[in-house]
């Protein structure tokens, strides 16, 4: 049963001092994988790392803009150069903007669209370029129930993860050859900071529980599972798919 084991692969997490990311950091360095956190605060990256490091995880940590291309180019040739050839690549880094369309401003648009969008592309191509080289590497891109539909005021958020959904296999065809599997996993409405708001409104939180089979929000340990999937040897002739983690919404009219 070894074809699931992660040990001592290189995990890259964008966007992973908290929430999502810290939830895949943890739970894949619980399974023995080596962690290289990255985000924007140094601060927040010390605290996360520091919290992964008590719990006998190795762990590296490194800031910088996943939106910044010279930025992004340098600090993969740091991570290699310091922590070695990275095996796995999570796009993670990502947010989330809430207004009537017809009120949202173009920075605001272009921001969400940037970092949901573009980054998985920057780093993507920056590590795939690594990966290529080896013949050998698995990146999987965090998307959403958004890919599949959409909700009111959030259209930003809802274009670039339908786009990235696409992006992953647009990836995938063009990597297969090099033996490099991309895939994405959609989670469905789990309770983190970027949905604190939502949780706490009561209509939005029955709604949830209503419409998800599950009749319940998901815990983010329950995203842990799929992403060891994606990154072992149990999943080297899947590529281009998305795995829903989603309580059954997806499969409910
Ligand atoms: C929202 C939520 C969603 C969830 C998730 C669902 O505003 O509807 O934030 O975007 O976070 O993406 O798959």
């Amino acid at each position: 049963m070894n074809m699931f084991s992660i040990e001592n692969k290189k995990v890259l997490i964008t966007g992973s001092s908290q929430g999502l990311g810290f939830a895949f950091a943890e739970g894949l360095g619980t399974a023995g994988a080596e962690i290289i956190l990255n985000g924007r605060s140094e601060d927040k990256l010390t605290e996360a790392a520091a919290k992964l490091a008590e719990k006998g995880i190795k762990t590296h940590a490194c800031a910088f803009d996943v939106t910044n291309e010279e930025q992004v180019s340098a600090a993969i040739e740091k991570i290699e150069a310091e922590a070695g050839p990275i095996d796995v690549l999570i796009n993670n880094a990502g947010m989330i903007a809430r207004s009537p369309f017809e009120d949202f401003d173009a920075k605001t648009w272009w921001g969400v669209v940037e970092l949901n969008l573009k980054s998985p592309f920057l780093v993507g191509k920056a590590v795939g370029k690594k990966m290529i080289g080896r013949k050998k590497g698995k990146m999987i891109n965090i998307t959403s129930l958004l890919s599949e539909g959409a909700r009111p005021t959030i259209s930003p958020y809802t274009a670039s993860k339908g786009g990235l959904k696409m992006l992953t296999k647009a990836m995938a065809v063009e990597f297969a050859k090099h033996n490099v599997q991309v895939n994405a996993i959609g989670p469905g409405y789990f309770a983190t900071e970027l949905n604190k708001t939502l949780k706490a409104n009561k209509d939005f939180d029955n709604w949830v529980c209503t419409r998800t089979p599950s009749g319940r929000w998901g815990d983010p340990k329950e995203l842990i599972g799929a992403a060891i999937f994606l990154s072992s040897s149990a999943s080297d002739f899947i590529t281009g798919q998305t795995i829903y983690v989603d309580g059954g919404w997806l499969a409910a009219l």
